[in-house]
């Protein structure tokens, strides 16, 4: 059966002037740029959110995937400076920088050798003194460790650097590290596109066209990709949607790519990250609010109608939040993560690593189905 807005929703949402925006959602018709900042501005978060959960039930029912993985930071050493960074150390020997070595790295996946997963989730620093064989070798070392591993790695940041300091194209690094064992990429890096925050937020890394132009690089080689949002720091509610709308549009533009020619690929899932405001240069701001966090997934579902995932990443919303967001748009909660840096280091409170059996229990808890998915949502198991 086709999902429905109740009739207590219809209610809330006239009351919330959202009924031309319902009536667009309803009859499956793309929100404008307006209409999305009017959604930030509702001061009725229940009626954005019975919106979103609309979408959500139509694209994916009662379903929520979640994965088994494992995540790698190779090094925390990096060359930029964005100010919202608790992880990274401007160079080897500072104090807590870190550079692993091979053994280091692919022990890690040794060391689950009996435990199932089937994700390995790499993101590094732009380290300034590694030859392009360390990345090579370490997704070639974690293959032969573990060939059935999915390595989801590398975001396009970390590509568009590769490319400058090696003397390589974003095709050519991209293959390189495909050759090597590469099998998709995650979205972070992205932040917020919009000129104005981005000069603010992360002035030194590449720029949103370079962000923009990886993944569709990517997308052309048939890579699948994921994508981000960083919110809650410096940016305006505008600057949130307009981000959405330059995903929307350069998935519209894979999509028909993808629709003549189906060896090319596109983004999966959207990712909205909240701001952790702890051990940075915006410590002087305030956290964003669980209302905030819930309202931005609730958005990007609306804005984002040709992207099938919405994931609301537990580690950085923390476990209550994740499971609210499952009925305010979100479909997928991420996965096992185990030793997790990049949040934990900018003041995340939630648990290094979620057993299987608590993401289950914590999506079942939701009133939802888990299903456990691998990278490329193909379904490995229902819980
Ligand atoms: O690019 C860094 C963000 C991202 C902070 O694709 C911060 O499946 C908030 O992209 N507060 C990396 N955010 C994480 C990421 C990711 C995570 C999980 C799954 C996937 C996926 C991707 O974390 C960075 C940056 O946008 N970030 N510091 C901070 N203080």
């Amino acid at each position: 059966m086709t999902p429905q807005l109740s009739s207590v929703a219809r209610t809330s949402i006239q009351r919330a002037g959202l009924s031309l925006i319902a009536d667009k959602v309803v009859a499956g018709e793309r929100l404008s740029m307006d209409e999305g900042v009017q959604l930030f501005h509702t001061p009725n978060l229940a009626a954005v959110g019975a919106l979103a959960n609309l979408v959500r039930e139509r694209k994916h029912g009662d379903i929520s995937w979640f994965n088994r993985n494992l995540h790698i930071n190779a090094t925390n050493v990096c060359e930029a400076s964005c100010v919202f960074c608790s992880f990274a150390r401007l160079e080897e020997g500072a104090p807590s920088a870190y550079t692993m070595s091979m053994e280091q790295a692919v022990g890690r996946i040794e060391a689950l050798r009996d435990a199932f997963i089937t994700e390995v989730h790499i993101v590094n620093g732009l380290h300034p003194g590694l030859p392009f064989s360390y990345y090579t070798d370490l997704l070639r070392a974690i293959k032969a460790a573990r060939p059935d591993l999915h390595i989801k790695g590398f975001t396009a940041v970390e590509i568009h650097y590769y490319a400058h300091k090696y003397g390589m194209d974003y095709e050519g690094v991209i293959q390189a590290l495909r050759q090597a064992g590469l099998d998709s990429m995650p979205g972070g890096g992205a932040e917020i596109f919009h000129e104005r925050a981005r000069k603010k937020l992360c002035p030194d890394k590449v720029d949103t066209q370079g962000w923009l132009e990886v993944h569709r690089t990517a997308h052309r080689l048939g890579m699948r990709t994921n994508c981000t949002m960083l919110f809650g720091s410096i940016e305006r509610l505008e600057e949130r949607v307009d981000h959405m709308v330059r995903l929307r549009e350069l998935q519209d533009e894979s999509l028909a790519l993808q629709a003549q020619d189906p060896s090319r690929a596109a983004f999966q899932t959207f990712i909205p990250l909240k701001f952790h405001n702890e051990n940075n240069r915006l410590a002087r701001l305030s956290a964003p609010t669980g209302h905030d966090a819930l309202r931005t997934i609730a958005v990007s579902r609306l804005m984002l109608d040709n992207i099938p995932h919405i994931k609301s990443y537990w580690v950085m919303l923390g476990q209550e939040i994740a499971q609210l967001s499952l009925s305010f748009g979100a479909s997928d909660i991420d996965g096992t993560v185990r030793e997790e840096r990049i949040y934990h280091m900018a003041g995340a409170k939630t648990p290094q690593e979620l057993t299987r059996s608590q993401l289950v229990t914590l999506i079942r808890a939701a009133g939802r189905i888990p299903v456990e998915r691998d990278t490329l949502y193909n379904v490995v198991a229902e819980a």
